[in-house]
């Protein structure tokens, strides 16, 4: 019996080499220690022997058992670790391959005229403020010089959400509060969506884009306010542009002036595109009113401000020559993939 054990011991060590996968250990698993494995079978004989044989091969068989029992665990541990490896091989990914066809987006227009507009005045010192959309009337109107008894707080030209709050209908109450929490000198832009009651038309949107610029500082003008103006007209709309300042009126400032640029197509000689006018109109501005000033508590004697708003739908429609502002918020892939 004790040749028995050594040839079983010996020829699993022979099949045990030879296993390759986890399923072929599992045969050998039932071939060997089984019911009806050879083991077994050899323990079960143990009956028939003598009293002295029985405990030498009883420890024997023990021994043979541990040793296939041992065997069958790192071969196991083995086998599932190449396993392992081949799967890892197998689903390795390469990073540098060119992928497959990536329709690429663009910017759109809207934001690549504001993205310009804000690194100009980026670029000339002034800082990015930022407000929120559901303002109360104090900010959007009263701060700025437009009593209850105004038209422009009509429920025709705003939407209210409460008795007290709108969607601002200007980012100039984003102004307001940097005015009332900082000391001058003051220098931002306020770029943001802006909503008004308005009817969608060629012209016209409930939701557009404006840039408020505003400086506050002793002793700014008229003439800083121009300056920069020219200098905003020229980097959109070209070095050889001009710009005219007409007489208009704001409730926020005094003076107050529209301002047009000569026509980038025409030079200013008159066409289609200015209707024959020679010029634009791209914008509106002015020096703060002292009252804006006072109840910001910024003293009107010792400062003064100048502010202007850009629309940037109407920008982007002058550059890029767009005749109809719907086309902007449509989101038409035809049209958008042109910028
Ligand atoms: C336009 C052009 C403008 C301002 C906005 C402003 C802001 C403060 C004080 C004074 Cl806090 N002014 N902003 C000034 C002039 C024009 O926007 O066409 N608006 C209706």
């Amino acid at each position: 019996m004790k040749e028995k054990l050594e040839q079983i011991q010996q020829q699993f060590d022979d099949k045990i080499k030879e296993a390759d996968s986890i399923n072929s250990i599992d045969a050998l698993r039932v071939a060997y220690l089984g019911k009806k494995g050879e083991l077994t079978s050899v323990l079960r004989g143990m009956g028939a022997l003598s009293a002295e044989e029985r405990p030498v091969i009883g420890q024997l068989a023990n021994v043979v058992r541990n040793h296939i029992e041992e065997q069958i665990a790192s071969k196991t541990s083995e086998i599932k670790a190449i396993e392992t490896q081949k799967k890892l091989a197998s689903q390795a990914i390469d990073v540098t391959m060119p992928s497959g066809f990536q329709r690429q987006g663009t910017l759109h227009p809207i934001n690549v005229v504001a993205d310009e507009m804000k690194d100009l005045f980026i670029g000339m010192g002034y800082t990015v403020a930022d407000g929120p959309e559901v303002e109360f009337d104090y900010y959007n109107f009263e701060a700025l010089n437009i009593p209850d008894s105004h038209p422009a707080r009509d429920t025709q030209d705003t939407f209210y959400i409460i008795d007290n709050m709108l969607l601002r209908s200007q980012t100039s109450s984003v102004q307001v509060r940097v005015m009332e929490n900082t000391k001058p000198p003051i220098k931002i832009i306020c770029p943001g969506k802006v909503y008004r009651a308005d009817n969608v038309d060629a012209t016209h949107s409930p939701i557009f884009h404006q840039i408020e610029g505003l400086v506050v500082d002793k002793g700014v003008t008229m003439g800083d306010l121009k300056g920069t103006l020219e200098v905003f007209a020229k980097h959109m709309f070209g070095e050889n542009t001009k710009i005219r300042l007409r007489p208009h009126h704001f409730p926020f400032t005094e003076p107050s002036a529209e301002v047009d640029v000569s026509c980038w197509t025409c030079g200013g000689k008159g066409c289609k595109m200015c209707k024959g006018e020679g010029w634009i109109e791209v914008l509106g501005c002015g020096m703060v009113h002292p009252d804006v000033l006072r109840r910001c508590n910024i003293d009107p004697e010792v400062y003064s401000g100048f502010a202007f708003g850009i629309g940037v739908e109407r920008t982007a429609m002058a550059r890029f020559g767009i005749t109809d502002m719907r086309h902007l918020f449509e989101g038409d892939m035809r049209f958008l993939s042109q910028f």
